[in-house]
């Protein structure tokens, strides 16, 4: 695993910017936050950061409607201050990946603006999807769509002469609407881009909604008996053919990671052959059951499919899109489902984080990537925002009671005993842009620090001990035999991670010693709900 190129095993660590630290006081987290508190990832040991979107923005999807891919929100704070905190993360040996917004951008974006303006017949029109409405007088819709966050698909705009005027695509809200990737335009900006970001020295890049880039032009309907109209088509390949070999221009191992929500596969692994991207984000465990036969079917799924195409699997606990793990895993019904986030958050905490303790063990052994989401190494569970704070677009527009994706986009805690925890300099006069709960006391990074039964110190200890273990990372894994609800595997020659899933106390395996548990032992038994590192020799 030592030299395969670091994004093949690495632990990347997901930072959702306006979420994670605010270094001037308005609330809002920002680029002098996250270099306020690059020793807290330094300390706990991963290998890269991913940073969410952080370009100027209008902010109708907090971010993902990007108006300018070239620069930073003054919200954030400036280029300038980005290009020095890539440098430090680099001085500390933390390599840094950039999120790109492809399929859509801001309705501000100046070449939608410029499309609108322009009226019928700009040219600026053919970078986007404009089309005329059907019915006598244009007034409906071009295709009845659902779109990605359930809503409608078009909106239609108003000429510059005030009547009304052609209809665009926006597979998300109305404020993003969709490129048109068939347009040579629109392929060479991106390609300029990924060099401006690669020029920068970021190490990788995440492609956000990979797979919805190219649509079918004559615009079918969604039937279930022919191809979808917007997902997954052939074409969307040649693009991210043209991205590696930009990438692939770059000296020191620069990375191409889709957002490929995906549950075929096989499609999936498509994405990531050899004159394609490196990884894909794999969101297999965020349906799964908290259960040993379908943790292990997901487990060989994956492998299984990303064997052909040799590329790393990776592993995916928590995002800013879905809701918390430590909430997920403490339900009776531990799978996420967008259809099913109406479910609230109901929830036993205490269980929760037995498992997602269990679970950190679990995800940081197996082969490949492991992703963390700022603030599941601090145990964080899903916020209940109150409906005044909400600001997701996903929520009103669910028509269900769906708290949107807000609850797992609360302010970090840092320290102190009441919000805002550290997350704004002390004596801000604005709070946290959302309230943080005052039982995050307990589990701020402060307190945790040093605290051997804390969540912090098992995320340390485990990527301190994934370094060392030469089987760790990217390579081979073995299932060892186990009792019923059990997961055994081998990683290297010496290494070996249980998990008991049962209701019952289980016997560990003999002549090992122990690295690491996620919760107390009994003895020579490993209790329900936890995961224990073991090695070859004796205790
Ligand atoms: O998410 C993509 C996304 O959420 C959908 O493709 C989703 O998989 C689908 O609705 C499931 O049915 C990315 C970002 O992670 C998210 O925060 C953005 O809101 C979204 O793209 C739009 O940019
Ligand atoms: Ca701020």
């Amino acid at each position: 695993a030592d030299n395969s190129p670091w994004w093949r095993g690495a632990v990347i660590y997901q930072v959702y910017p306006r979420s994670f630290a605010d270094g001037n006081g308005d609330g809002i987290g920002d680029i002098a936050g996250i270099r306020s508190r690059l020793n807290h990832l330094s300390a706990l040991g991963i290998d890269a950061i991913w940073f969410s979107p952080w370009y100027p923005s209008p902010m109708a999807d907090a971010g993902y409607d990007v108006a300018d891919y070239r620069d930073i929100d003054p919200m954030f704070g400036t280029l300038a201050e980005v290009e020095a905190l890539i440098a430090e993360a680099h001085g500390l040996g933390i390599r840094t990946i950039v999120d790109v917004v492809p399929n859509h951008c801001s309705d501000q974006h100046p070449w939608f603006q410029a499309a609108l303006a322009g009226g019928p017949g700009a040219p600026e029109r053919e970078l986007f999807w404009f089309r005329p409405g059907r019915g006598p007088n244009g007034d409906q819709r071009p295709t009845d769509w659902v779109g990605e966050f359930g809503g409608e698909t078009w909106t239609r705009t108003t000429n510059p002469d005030g009547t009304p005027g052609d209809w665009y695509l926006h597979l998300f809200t109305a404020e993003q609407p969709d490129f048109n990737w068939e347009h040579p335009l629109v392929r060479a900006e991106f390609e300029d881009v990924l060099r401006f970001w690669f020029d920068r020295g970021v190490d990788g890049i995440r492609i956000d909604s990979a797979g919805l880039l190219v649509k079918d032009g004559t615009l079918p309907e969604t039937l279930p008996d022919r191809p979808h109209p917007f997902r997954d088509l052939d074409g969307v390949h040649d693009i991210y053919r043209s991205w590696r070999r930009i990438a692939d221009e770059y000296p020191g191992d620069r990375a191409l990671i889709g957002e490929v929500w995906m549950p075929d596969r096989q499609r999936f692994a498509n994405y990531l052959r050899p004159d394609e991207l490196h990884a894909a984000f794999n969101f297999d465990f965020l349906g799964c059951a908290w259960d040993a036969t379908a943790l292990r079917e997901s487990i060989d799924g994956t492998l299984h499919a990303h064997e052909p195409v040799g590329a790393p699997a990776t592993w995916v606990l928590s995002n800013h899109d879905v809701t918390r793990h430590v909430t997920r895993y403490g339900r009776e019904d531990t799978t996420f489902s967008f259809a099913k986030k109406r479910e609230g958050i109901f929830t036993d905490l205490e269980l929760g984080t037995v498992r997602a303790r269990a679970a950190a063990l679990l995800s940081l052994a197996l082969p490949g990537a492991t992703y963390v989401y700022q603030g599941e190494e601090l145990g964080l569970w899903e916020v209940d925002v109150p409906p005044e704070q909400r600001t997701d677009p996903m929520w009103p527009r669910s028509g269900y009671i769906d708290p949107g994706r807000d609850g797992c986009r609360v302010p970090l805690p840092w320290s102190g005993d009441a919000p805002p925890f550290g997350f704004s300099p002390d004596g801000a006069a604005t709070p946290p842009w959302l309230s943080q709960p005052a039982e995050w006391k307990g589990r701020t990074a402060q307190a945790q620090t040093g605290d051997p039964s804390s969540m912090l110190t098992l995320y340390q200890q485990a990527i301190r001990i994934r370094r060392a273990e030469a089987g760790l990372g990217d390579g081979p894994m073995n299932w060892l035999e186990a009792p019923a609800e059990v997961l055994a595997f081998a990683r290297g020659e010496e290494f070996v991670c249980v998990v008991n899933f049962s209701d019952a106390p289980v016997s560990l395996p003999t002549h090992r010693s122990r690295l690491l548990a996620s919760g107390p032992l009994d003895g020579d038994l490993l209790p329900p709900d936890t995961a224990v590192w073991l090695r070859t020799g004796t205790a």
